[in-house]
C-alpha cells in the first residue's frame, strides 16, 4: 500500500528542457497523495529549486479522470484505526509542509488540471501561480462530508476568494466546474486537455510561462455558481452555521431552488466539521499562510482522536453507504467551546511550517 517508502510507481519526475514535470501516477485512486508521493515530490522540488537549468515546474495527473482527489485518507483511516496516531500525525505534517513549500516556491508552478481536483489536490495546485483547467475540471473541498475540514492552506485561500464564495465552498463541499472556477479565480486559465502536451512542449522550450499556457481556446462561460453570487454572499455572511442555514431556508421558502439544495447538502455534512469550517473562515483573513496551516495541523490532530473522521471515511469511501452516524448528530448539540479549543496548541510537539 502507500506507506513512507519512495513511491516510484506512484509519481514520476522528468526534466524536459527548462521544465521540471511531475506526473501523479496513481490513477486507480484518482491520484490521491500517499505519504511516499508527498515525500518524493517535496525532495524533487528541493532539487529543482537548486537546479538553475529548471526555470518552471508543471504538475499533472495521469489517467485522464483526475488531477488529484486529495490526501490518501483511506490510508490515514487504516493507520488511525490501527492506533498508529503518530503515523497519522506524520502524514498530515508531511502533507502540510509540502503545501507550505509549494505556496512559497521560488519558480513558477503550473498545474494542468483535467478532471477531479479535490482536497489535497487543491492544496498542491491552488497556491501556485498558474492553474490551467481543462473541460472536465471539477474542483471541490468536500472534507466536511468525511468529518474533516478544508485544510491544506484553505484556511488562508478560501476567505480570500470573492465575497462569501470561500465560506460557501468550505461549508458545502460543492463542486465547481471550469467556467465558474475561472470566473472566481480558482483557475487562472483554460485549455482543452488535448492541448496539454503542446503546453508542456512550450514550457520546456523556455520563454514566458504565460505565453506557453495560452492556447487561444475560448474560455467556458461562468455557470450556476456565479449566477448565485448574490444569494451566496448574503446567506454565507451569516454569523453562525445556524444563521447561515436560517438564511438559506428563508431564501428557499421564497422560491430559490439553489438555496434549498444548498441547505439540504449542508444538513448531510458533519455538524462539528461545519462549525470548524465556519471558524476557519472567520480566522483565515488575519493569518499568513504558515499560521493558517499551523491552525489546520492543530485542528486535524484533534479530529484524529475523535469519531467523525473515521465514521465519515467509512460511510463515503469504505462501505460507501452514504449514511454517516455523526456524533454529535445535530448542530444544536455541537459544543462551540470545544470547537474553539481545537484551534489551541496541539498536544505534544508541533511541526514548524514557517
Ligand atoms: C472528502 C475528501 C476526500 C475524498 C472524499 C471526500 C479525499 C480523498 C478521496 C479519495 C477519492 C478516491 C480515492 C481515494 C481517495 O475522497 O481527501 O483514494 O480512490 O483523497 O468526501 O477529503
Amino acid at each position: 500500500m502507500s506507506g513512507a517508502e519512495p513511491a516510484d510507481d506512484e509519481i514520476r519526475f522528468e526534466r524536459r528542457g527548462r521544465l521540471g514535470l511531475v506526473t501523479l501516477d496513481r490513477p486507480g485512486a484518482l491520484n490521491a497523495l500517499s505519504l511516499g508521493m508527498i515525500g518524493a515530490l517535496h525532495r524533487q522540488l528541493d532539487a529543482w529549486e537548486a537546479d538553475d537549468g529548471v526555470t518552471r515546474v508543471a504538475i499533472r495527473g495521469a489517467g485522464g479522470r483526475a488531477f488529484c482527489a486529495g490526501g490518501d485518507v483511506r490510508h490515514v483511516y487504516a493507520l488511525g484505526r490501527a492506533g498508529r496516531l503518530d503515523d497519522v500525525f506524520a502524514f498530515w505534517a508531511a502533507e502540510y509542509r509540502l503545501v507550505v513549500r509549494m505556496q512559497a516556491y521560488p519558480k513558477p508552478l503550473v498545474a494542468l488540471i483535467a478532471g477531479v481536483v479535490m482536497g489535497g489536490g487543491a492544496g498542491i495546485s491552488l497556491h501556485g501561480a498558474h492553474r490551467v483547467a481543462a473541460e472536465a475540471y471539477v474542483f471541490a473541498m468536500p472534507e466536511v462530508g468525511i468529518g474533516l475540514f478544508p485544510d491544506v492552506g484553505m484556511t488562508y485561500a478560501l476567505p480570500r476568494l470573492p465575497g462569501r464564495l470561500g465560506t460557501y465552498l468550505a461549508l458545502t463541499g460543492a463542486r465547481v466546474g471550469p467556467g465558474d472556477a475561472l470566473a472566481i479565480g480558482l483557475a487562472t486559465g483554460f485549455a482543452p486537455a488535448r492541448d496539454f502536451d503542446a503546453i508542456l512542449d512550450r514550457l520546456a522550450a523556455g520563454g514566458p510561462v504565460a505565453e506557453a499556457l495560452d492556447t487561444g481556446a475560448a474560455r467556458p462561460p461562468a455557470g450556476a455558481l456565479v449566477a448565485a453570487r448574490g444569494l451566496i454572499d448574503d446567506a454565507f455572511s451569516g454569523d453562525s452555521v445556524r444563521d447561515i442555514l436560517g438564511r438559506l431556508d428563508a431564501a428557499a421558502s421564497a422560491g430559490s431552488t439553489f438555496a434549498a439544495e444548498t441547505a439540504a447538502l449542508m444538513r448531510t455534512r458533519c455538524p462539528t466539521s461545519l462549525y470548524i469550517a465556519r471558524e476557519q473562515m472567520r480566522r483565515g483573513p488575519d493569518l499568513d499562510f504558515a499560521q493558517a496551516v499551523l491552525a489546520e495541523y492543530r485542528v486535524v490532530t484533534r479530529l484524529m482522536r475523535g469519531h467523525d473522521f473515521y465514521e465519515g471515511v467509512r460511510a463515503v469511501l469504505i462501505d460507501k453507504d452514504g449514511r454517516p452516524d455523526w456524533r454529535p448528530a445535530t448542530l444544536e448539540a455541537v459544543d462551540h467551546d470545544a470547537v474553539l479549543a481545537a484551534f489551541g496548541p496541539a498536544e505534544g510537539p508541533e511541526p514548524r511550517f514557517a
